[in-house]
């Protein structure tokens, strides 16, 4: 599933990569949280999964304290095969989700939410432990800020959930 926007993604990454303009990945050592091209990660949190799922959902708030804008092209993790970023969206009365085809644009002084209500992230074949105090290191990669690595907690599912 989602082949096509997969390999767009990776497509981009890769012009990105190649290009002479991406200095900003020498900015991504270590495990800040925050780049010189003034992009800030916030509150990033995977939600363990159900015993079994196949999946998991990330959520993270992205502010963009510089004035032009910029865009989440990719993010990957050595802990999951695969890691996209999903908007939902209506198939007649379906709810569904779907890839953000061109990443996540974060405006200048503005922000980008993945949140419990909307765009989320998806983390697809899962390896090692996702239970809740488990941290995921990821990578996004940013067409102008380059590239941040983050370390992100796994929390807990709100008591109340139905799903178990
Ligand atoms: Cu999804």
């Amino acid at each position: 599933m989602n082949r096509k926007c997969v390999s767009l993604i990776a497509a981009v990454v890769a012009i990105v990569v190649a290009s002479p303009g991406s200095h900003a990945v020498a900015q991504s050592v270590g495990q800040q949280r925050q780049s010189t091209a003034g992009i800030e990660i916030v509150d990033a949190w995977i939600q363990a999964p159900p015993q079994g799922a196949p999946v998991a959902a990330g959520y993270m708030r992205i502010v963009n304290h510089g004035g032009s804008n910029d865009r989440l092209l990719a993010i990957s993790s050595p802990r999951a095969g695969r890691v996209e970023m999903h908007e939902m969206s209506m198939e007649g009365a379906m709810m569904s989700m779907r890839p953000l085809r061109y990443g996540a644009a974060v405006p200048g002084n503005g922000a980008f939410e993945f949140s419990s209500v909307g765009a989320h992230i998806m983390f697809n074949n899962m390896n090692g432990s996702y239970a809740a105090g488990a941290t995921i290191p990821l990578r996004l990669t940013f067409q102008h800020a380059g590239m941040i690595d983050i370390e992100v907690p796994v929390r807990a599912m709100g008591g109340g959930d139905a799903r178990h």
